[in-house]
């Protein structure tokens, strides 16, 4: 054999060593983001992700979820994903709805009959479609939780119409769909972040929130608004997601391995939210909240018009609520 053609082979087996080493080397610690304490229903879920990946890939791929927003409030852990600053999170449709107009649509006020309902759309074609309105801001959702149904608290009076939020000072999500349902309520919408909600609840900055029980518990924001009206005004899906970057970097095997753990994950969250619900609802009647719901939603409903005049604005996104509306 030539010098050069032995030279060659040497560089080719030394490429071929890089390699294997590489992939051993390639072990990643993926960054979670997660707004929530760790032993709510979502965050339980998102560290079983974790490990179900973990096991699956022989720790090729493992998680690390940082929960109580550490990493930052939900609107710039978005905006982190584009810059790969995050690999995986859950995200709230309404906020995830400011870049990708189709989470908006699914996360229309009064848009799904039940939570099966829900789990129909974003189980479905319509959760592919959805995926895919995520692609520019580098993200791939790979399954749904439930994020419950969204209702008032407040400080003072409880809410049986509309009528009684008018001039009231209501805190909501930094994002369009929350904003623009609250108003059309009558009510005075302020976006706040999550973790600033219980000072300004203290301090009279707002009269109220909305939100479902368990977050509304866990928050321990009944210990200053004693008033849930249930409404059940937004019931808003949220997304299980990884960057893009990563799910391109993947296998077909492993993005496989990805998207199974994804769904057991949020299999296991849905389970745990309906046990939370019922341990949050409990936690709030021990500490004195008066709950009221809200038997006659229809002017609730009706108050709605103006919103999906506004948000569902090109023929897209109204053949997208069609569809979910048709979904059985
Ligand atoms: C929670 C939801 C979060 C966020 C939060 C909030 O129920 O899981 O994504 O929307 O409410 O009100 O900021």
């Amino acid at each position: 054999m030539k010098i050069a053609q032995r030279l060659g082979r040497i560089a080719a087996l030394a490429t071929v060593s890089a390699l294997c080493l590489g992939v051993a080397a390639e072990a990643r610690e993926l960054r979670g983001w997660n707004l929530h304490v760790p032993d709510y229903p979502g965050s339980i879920a998102m560290e079983k992700f974790g490990e179900i990946l973990a096991e699956k890939t022989e720790g090729r791929y493992t998680g690390s979820v940082f929960h109580n927003g550490q990493l930052g409030d939900q609107r710039f852990a978005i905006e982190q994903f584009a810059l790969d600053g995050i690999d995986f999170a859950v995200f709230s449709g309404g906020s995830l709805g400011d870049f990708a107009t189709a989470l908006q649509i699914v996360s229309m006020p009064y848009i799904f009959r039940s939570a099966e309902h829900m789990y129909a759309v974003v189980d479905g074609e319509i959760g592919e479609r959805l995926s895919d309105s995520l692609a520019d801001h580098n993200m791939v959702a790979l399954a749904w939780y439930t994020g419950g149904a969204r209702s008032f608290y407040t400080v003072s009076k409880p809410i049986n119409e509309p009528a009684d939020l008018s001039g009231m000072k209501i805190r909501v999500p930094d994002a369009e769909i929350f904003v623009s349902t609250v108003e059309a309520l009558g009510a005075n919408a302020t976006p706040l972040a999550f973790g600033e909600v219980y000072t300004a609840l203290q301090t009279g900055v707002i009269d109220g929130a909305e939100n479902n029980s368990p977050s509304f518990e866990s928050t321990r924001h009944y210990e200053v608004a004693k008033f849930y009206s249930l409404d059940e005004h937004l019931m808003v899906p949220e997304a299980l997601v990884v960057s893009k970057t990563l799910w391109d970097s993947l296998s077909e095997e492993d993005q496989q391995t990805f998207r199974d753990a994804a769904r057991e994950s949020a299999e296991l969250q849905r389970e745990l939210w309906a046990e939370r619900e019922e341990k949050s609802n409990a936690i709030l009647a021990e500490a004195g909240v008066q709950v009221n719901v809200v038997e006659d939603k229809q002017p609730f409903i009706d108050a709605m018009g103006p919103v999906y005049e506004k948000l569902v604005n090109t023929d897209e996104l109204r053949a997208l609520l069609q569809d979910i509306q048709a979904v059985e």
